[in-house]
């Protein structure tokens, strides 16, 4: 298990505004996530004490989950358990909370415990300050998966080869990013097998999203994503095999988790990573890392709304012919003659038709 080392308040709400103003003019942070963000530098008393129909105080943290169980790290600084200090403990989930029409926990979420005749049960779920969702899949179609809950920064980790780099995913995780009021950065890990990083790296840096690029086998940028991740909640995503897990057990030598090595001999053709856990690292850094996916379906999304998502084609918007471009098949369209310009590049734009087109369809991924 991770080792537990309580941050102090102070520091980190110093951090949070330093970040929040060095964010100000990240493209990827629009409004939404900025409003977010100061919702998120409250002193959680304060902001729990505000929202009306919870009237409760979380005294715990969700670290991992089943259906109808949950490992917690209790918070006894907030409201103790009774006869509990702070620590983990595994709780019954109260089955009067499945109803929602979201999944109804996620690491990172802030909850209350209850002793019931010594048991300790999840009785109430806090209302999420920041959320990575995602539309759930098979029966479960019209439900929001919630990945992680209450996380400041998305990881996004792509890698050069093996497996192929994908800006379609990026572009997709960039949108639930903004959707959920998280600022998102791409690590394009595993350069060590390959001779410089994929071609579309330079233009997701010119829309002033932050790039790392790492090696768990060289070391190389590790420091600097340490650096970065330090006195900030974050979720690690990606496709699997891009080196999630190793990149956490790389930033603490003392975290043991299960990379695709281990988990060959007795998973064969299973991911590494099966269930999103959160991890308490040194330097106060706190990661949930997620199993590795192969398409994000966007959840409560319009493909109205698509181009608000993109931020240098929601730009030009305004210079199209018609108000209601969808920059897809009008003529005089800004979108469209930026694309021989340089403005915007064929690959985001395609990106951008291909979100559109599958939500047009009633779909939900690519
Ligand atoms: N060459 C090289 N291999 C790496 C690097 N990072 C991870 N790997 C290897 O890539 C494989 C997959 O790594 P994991 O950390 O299990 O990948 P993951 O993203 O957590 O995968 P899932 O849990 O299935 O989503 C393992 O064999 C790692 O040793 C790297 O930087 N360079
Ligand atoms: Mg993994
Ligand atoms: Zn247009």
């Amino acid at each position: 298990m991770a080792k537990r080392k309580r941050p102090g308040k102070k520091k980190r709400s110093t951090v949070r505004e330093r970040d929040w103003e060095a964010n100000q003019d990240i493209a990827f942070s629009h409004d939404l996530s900025r409003h977010r963000r100061a919702l998120a530098k409250l002193p959680e008393h304060s902001s729990y004490a505000s929202l009306p129909s919870t009237g409760f105080l979380p005294n715990a943290v969700v670290i991992s989950h089943s259906r109808k169980w949950a490992f917690v790290e209790t918070m006894s600084s907030h409201h103790p358990l009774p006869g509990e200090g702070e620590g983990t403990c595994l709780c019954l989930i109260d089955e009067r909370l499945q109803e929602d029409e979201e999944s109804l926990l996620a690491p990172g979420d802030r909850v209350l415990v209850e002793m019931v005749e010594e048991q300790p049960v999840i009785r109430g779920v806090a209302p999420r300050l920041t959320r990575l969702a995602r539309c759930a899949g098979g029966e479960d179609r019209l439900r929001q998966q919630v990945i992680a809950a209450n996380v400041d920064i998305l990881v996004i980790v792509a890698s050069p080869v093996h497996p192929p780099f994908r800006p379609g995913l990026v572009d997709r995780f960039l949108i639930a990013a903004q959707q959920g009021g998280v600022t998102p950065l791409l690590c394009i890990n595993k350069i060590d097998l390959a001779e410089k990083p994929p071609k579309e790296v330079k233009f997701y840096r010119e829309l002033g999203l932050e790039i790392f690029i790492t090696s768990c086998v060289t070391g190389e940028g590790l420091e600097r994503l340490r650096d970065r991740l330090s006195a900030t909640t974050s979720v690690l995503a990606g496709h699997s095999g891009v080196g999630k897990s190793s990149i956490l057990n790389r930033l603490d030598p003392n975290l043991r988790v299960l990379t695709r090595e281990l988990s060959e001999s007795t998973n064969k053709g299973r991911h590494a990573t099966t269930a999103a856990v959160l991890y308490e690292l040194q330097d106060d850094i706190r990661v949930i890392d997620t199993p590795g996916i192969r398409s994000l379906g966007l959840w409560n999304l319009s493909p109205e709304e698509v181009a608000f998502y993109f931020p240098e084609i929601a730009a030009l918007s305004g210079a199209c012919k018609f108000r209601n471009c969808t920059h897809t098949h009008e003529t005089a369209c800004a979108v469209k003659e930026a694309l021989d310009t340089g403005g915007v590049t064929r690959q985001r734009y395609e990106s951008y038709k291909r979100v559109r087109a599958c939500l047009e369809t009633g779909g939900t991924r690519t």
